[in-house]
């Protein structure tokens, strides 16, 4: 089947959506799915991994590059520009298998028609380098003006980052370097173009621009194409770009570009045997993760947003580690490892808000820029009805960060074989989360067990909480895991700290299931008011409002945002019986928002732990159309939350592969116990575990795990 993206027609209220669907990444940066006429008030970005920027008392963020994309056309010396200038047709194109993006599109001016089609790409070969070829076609002859630059006025949501700008044209290539505020980083956008006729060429360098201006006859029906390769830089490379931008050929790079993609499906492409619309939206999903993976970068993560742009401040959340990692973990197991190396890089940052908050150990920011410094701010939602920033605590309670990534770090482990992690910091990393845990722990005068109080779980609805069965379960698989392997993997230098460990492990109150065998999310969860979701929805005076904090429609209800003790129950399947998982299920899916896109997959996952596809099925398709449906979830309160989906990109190949194909690792081999959704007739897919390369082909409910 074709991996096709298309939009035929334009409709202006796409413009933000189709930036993130129509998305072209490498994972050194992101470009926008927006045409090449745009500028920043259609949203238009080149979004930069990992470089980060505070404007004033902002919020900090990633930086945009300065756009080396930026084109348009002027016909007898007027413009025809998107949106400006409604079209007689408009096409819009992702090739998501080859990772190209292109456009048609056909305007009608006095004399006759034009016709400009571009196609572009963000090279997965060589990956500061970005491509482009526009061509321009009118059906009469005309004075033709091809207008092509870079613009370096770009958008941002908590800017403007570049403070000082350096533009200019030397020997064929022009360039605008943009120096950050806040730590003087320059990021530089440079760009040469071919042309394939003759032009009178000019150039313009303004300050924060650089154009150039390609005049022409147009013939009737002649097709006028120009090439563009471009490169981008920063200060802060890991490594340096290869070749000179002159010396390569559109074509020369698109051949290397897609024949980089064409190894990356080799390993990642999933087929579904009787189900086109969940293969595509499967291998949709997969396409993004590729997009965003840090390769050949040196301890970088990926933002929660992946890099879609500056939404939640371009920071790393638990979403890496708990749904994104694994599809890494067995496609590409030195992309995982250096998702892990970012949080070992950042223990530091961990160290300093674990001390800022009084408590011991590693804290790991909620959400998490450079040096895991905390970007999450007291006041993380604005309140639609008085404009005021609301006090939430996000950044205070939301505990379980550090033990997702503990989590992470073993499923990577289990994953790989790689217990050389361990004496690469990660086992430092680990001691640190228990000891962090251990600071948590609350011990009542005449109580046995160690409670954890004043919490926010998954469910960012109900603050403040005490005893989240998620939150305790996760710190108690943290101190067994800093048990286990102090036991199997380190001498005597953490022995003092056994026994500790172990009485926290031993102590912390797990609480089990009740009478009709449902977990209480917290405690005096049982009490709140039980309201449909559509009741709690219906109480909302303006669309906007934020669901949750102090006053939330949600707040004093059993109405919650998203998987809580259903992601528990999914993270630690063996301890619950089957009926248990059901029962859970059952009470908390018509409880659950699914305010968060983290949320459908793990009641798919858990639906198929439970043997029932049919239930998991329309959960896995929402969270592998998370990008392909309009309309998801735009805003907190005031604040913008639209841009990719990550997370649920890799909660979808969860739910396929552990869920639906039954992926699972018993006495250290892969096995395969399926449970596919009625239509789906077979799988294949290939895997990489412990160093070997698996195929995978399920078969009418059956399964075969081969090594290749
Ligand atoms: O990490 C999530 C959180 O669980 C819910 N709000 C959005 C965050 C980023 O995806």
């Amino acid at each position: 089947m074709d991996f096709i993206l298309t939009e035929i027609a334009f409709d202006r209220d796409n413009i933000p959506w189709n930036g993130n669907r129509f998305l072209i990444g490498n994972g050194y940066f992101g470009i926008r799915g927006t045409l090449e006429e745009y500028t920043k008030e259609n949203m238009c970005a080149v979004n930069m991994a990992g470089i980060y920027d505070r404007a004033g008392d902002a919020w900090r963020e990633t930086v945009n590059a300065p756009n080396p994309l930026y084109t348009y056309v002027k016909v007898n010396g007027k413009k025809y520009a998107l949106p400006e200038n409604e079209p007689v047709s408009h096409e819009q194109t992702l090739d998501f298998e080859k990772g190209l993006h292109s456009r048609k599109t056909v305007w009608q001016t006095e004399d006759g028609r034009i016709t400009v089609k571009c196609e572009r790409f963000a090279s997965m070969s060589r990956r500061h380098l970005i491509s482009m070829r526009y061509t321009f076609a009118a059906d009469f002859e005309c004075d033709a003006e091809i207008i092509t630059g870079i613009d370096g006025d770009v958008w941002d949501i908590n800017g403007p980052h570049f403070v000082k700008f350096n533009s200019g044209s030397e020997d064929g290539v022009n360039y605008v370097e943009g120096i950050t505020g806040e730590k003087h980083i320059s990021v530089t956008a440079r760009d040469s173009v071919k042309l394939d006729f003759d032009a009178e060429c000019s150039g313009d360098v303004c300050e924060k621009a650089v154009y150039r201006r390609i005049v022409f006859k147009a013939e009737p029906h002649k097709e006028y194409c120009i090439e563009k390769i471009a490169e981008i830089t920063t200060s802060e490379d890991d490594f340096e770009p290869i070749g000179d931008i002159r010396d390569i050929t559109y074509q020369e790079l698109k051949a290397e570009h897609t024949a980089a993609w064409e190894k990356i499906w080799d390993i990642s492409k999933i087929t579904i045997d009787g189900d086109d619309d969940a293969m595509y939206a499967l291998n949709y999903s997969i396409y993004h993760l590729n997009c965003i993976a840090p390769r050949e970068m040196k301890g970088k993560s990926i933002a929660a947003r992946g890099l879609s742009g500056q939404v939640y401040k371009g920071a790393v959340f638990w979403d890496t580690e708990m749904f994104m990692i694994d599809y890494y973990i067995y496609t590409e197991p030195q992309i995982a490892k250096t998702l892990l190396q970012y949080r070992i890089d950042t223990l530091d940052g961990a160290r300093q808000k674990a001390k800022e908050y009084g408590l011991k150990g590693a804290y790991y920011a909620w959400e998490s820029q450079d040096g895991g410094y905390e970007g999450c701010s007291d006041y993380n939602v604005t309140d639609v009805f008085t404009k005021r920033p609301m006090r939430t605590y996000f950044r205070d309670k939301q505990y379980h960060v550090s033990a997702a990534i503990v989590y992470g770090l073993m499923k990577y482990i289990k994953g790989t074989g790689d217990y050389d992690i361990l004496n690469e910091g990660a086992m430092e990393m680990v001691i640190e989360c228990a000891e962090f845990y251990r600071s948590l722990l609350i011990k009542k005068a005449d109580e046995r067990y160690y409670e954890i109080h004043d919490v926010v779980g998954p469910d960012e609805y109900h603050e403040r909480v005490n005893n989240n069965s998620y939150t305790n379960r996760m710190a108690k698989f943290v101190f067994d895991t800093a048990l286990e392997l102090m036991e199997k993997y380190t001498s005597d230098e953490y022995n003092s700290l056994k026994p500790m460990l172990q009485d926290s492990a031993e102590n912390i109150f797990i609480r089990q299931p009740n009478d009709s065998g449902i977990i209480e999310q917290f405690d005096g969860y049982f009490r709140l008011e039980d309201v449909s979701v559509d009741e709690v929805r219906s109480r909302l005076i303006d669309p906007k409002e934020y669901w949750g904090g102090a006053y939330g429609v949600a707040a004093d209800t059993q109405v919650i945002k998203q998987a809580d003790v259903v992601a528990m129950l999914s993270m630690f399947k063996d301890d619950y019986a089957s009926e248990i998982m059901e029962k859970n299920l059952e009470y908390y899916e018509p409880r659950t928002e699914h305010g968060s896109s983290l949320s459908a997959c793990m009641y798919s996952l858990l639906s198929c732990y439970t043997n029932n596809p049919k239930t998991a099925y329309p959960m896995f398709m929402k969270s592998a159309r998370a990008d392909l449906t309009k309309g998801g979830k735009e805003w907190a309160g005031l604040v913008y939350i639209g841009g990719t989906h990550p997370a649920s990109a890799g909660g979808a190949w969860i739910a396929a592969v552990k869920g639906f194909a039954g992926i699972t690792e018993e006495d250290g081999k892969l096995i395969c116990k399926p449970n596919l959704p009625e239509k789906w007739n077979g799988m294949r897919f290939k895997l990489i575990y412990k160093n070997k390369l698996y195929l995978i082909e399920v078969q009418n409910n059956s399964g075969a795990v081969m090594i290749i």
